[in-house]
């Protein structure tokens, strides 16, 4: 099938169903173009809660879909491709963080949104890359345990030197690749460009940039920014929203590197077969959907 016809067996199957569909930041482009709303996790998840559907097309990874579950119990949340997973997110596991915690009993833990269902029901209190700052600095206990992202808490812990943070040692293999080289390489080739990068890059890509931010973030500066050039450090999807909304300003990636192959997993044709077929449901144990919601409530309040 061509393109345009794809594009239009969507549009007629989304009626059918009364779905939404909905593309993260880092989705190829030709997703983000049918998405109805493009975002982060926490704001695509606060949205398919409030829309008023009976599907969600949740284009993302796996742990995206189960936090829209979480919020959205009673609509079906469909993962158009099944083994989209977080290799973040799998280095940690519930039985293992519970162990953990038997280790640091005094210990307030703060998980990423990038960990699953049944290791948030684990945690006190979730947090995203846009307000894992604040939200450490709002728990009263001194020491945290940070899961799984070592290169966030590692970031956190150097803006919130007052806490005692405990990091897990999970990363993101694709930010966590990222080498300074390649950002002195990148800042030769355009000395005028800003460069901005995620927090989920290693502390010296960290250092070395002029502005650190989530997905949102970063985009949101670009936009704001009276500077023409702009170094982009995290993954390759953002440069469809970057481009689109600021066709004045040019936008270049720290690294070819920079590529997320789970991400990259969902195409138009899996979009298509998600609403044909209806799959993949998204389905959560009700007990580990509850306590999971109450470290995403808990966020929520502070933010
Ligand atoms: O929370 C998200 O969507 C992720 C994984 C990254 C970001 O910075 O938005
Ligand atoms: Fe996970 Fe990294 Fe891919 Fe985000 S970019 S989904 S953290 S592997």
């Amino acid at each position: 099938m061509k393109k345009e016809e794809i594009v239009k067996e969507i549009l007629e199957l989304k009626k059918k169903r009364n779905a939404v569909i909905v593309a993260h930041n880092y989705q190829v482009d030709d997703v983000q173009e049918v998405a109805d709303v493009i975002g982060d996790s926490l704001a695509l998840s606060k949205y398919c809660a409030d829309v008023k559907k009976d599907v969600i097309v949740f284009c993302g990874v796996h742990f995206m879909a189960e936090s829209a579950k979480i919020l959205s119990p009673d609509k079906i949340v469909l993962l158009p491709e099944i083994d989209a997973g977080c290799p973040m997110a799998d280095m940690v596991t519930k039985e293992a963080l519970i162990e953990e915690k038997k280790k640091h009993p005094n210990a307030t833990v703060v998980c990423y949104i990038n960990s699953s269902a049944e290791v948030k029901s684990e945690c006190d209190i979730c947090c995203t890359s846009s307000n894992a700052v604040n939200i450490v600095r709002s728990v009263k206990s001194k020491d945290i345990l940070f899961v799984p992202d070592m290169n966030l808490g590692s970031y956190v812990a150097k803006m919130v030197p007052d806490k005692n943070i405990i990091l897990w040692e999970g990363y993101c293999i694709t930010h966590h690749r990222i080498k300074i080289s390649e950002l002195e390489r990148a800042k030769e080739l355009r000395p005028n460009a800003k460069v901005l990068v995620h927090p989920e890059c290693q502390p010296d890509i960290v250092a070395a940039a002029d502005f650190v931010g989530s997905t949102k973030q970063i985009i949101d500066y670009a936009a704001n920014s009276p500077d023409k050039e702009f170094i982009i450090g995290t993954e390759m999807g953002v440069l469809f929203k970057l481009k689109r909304d600021n066709p004045d300003k040019s936008f270049y990636l720290l690294s070819q590197g920079l590529v997320c192959p789970n991400m990259k997993k969902t195409s138009l044709l899996s979009v298509y077969r998600s609403l044909k077929e209806m799959n993949y449901e998204i389905n959560l144990d009700e007990t580990i959907r509850l306590k999971a919601k109450k470290a995403l409530d808990n966020m929520l309040e502070i933010s």
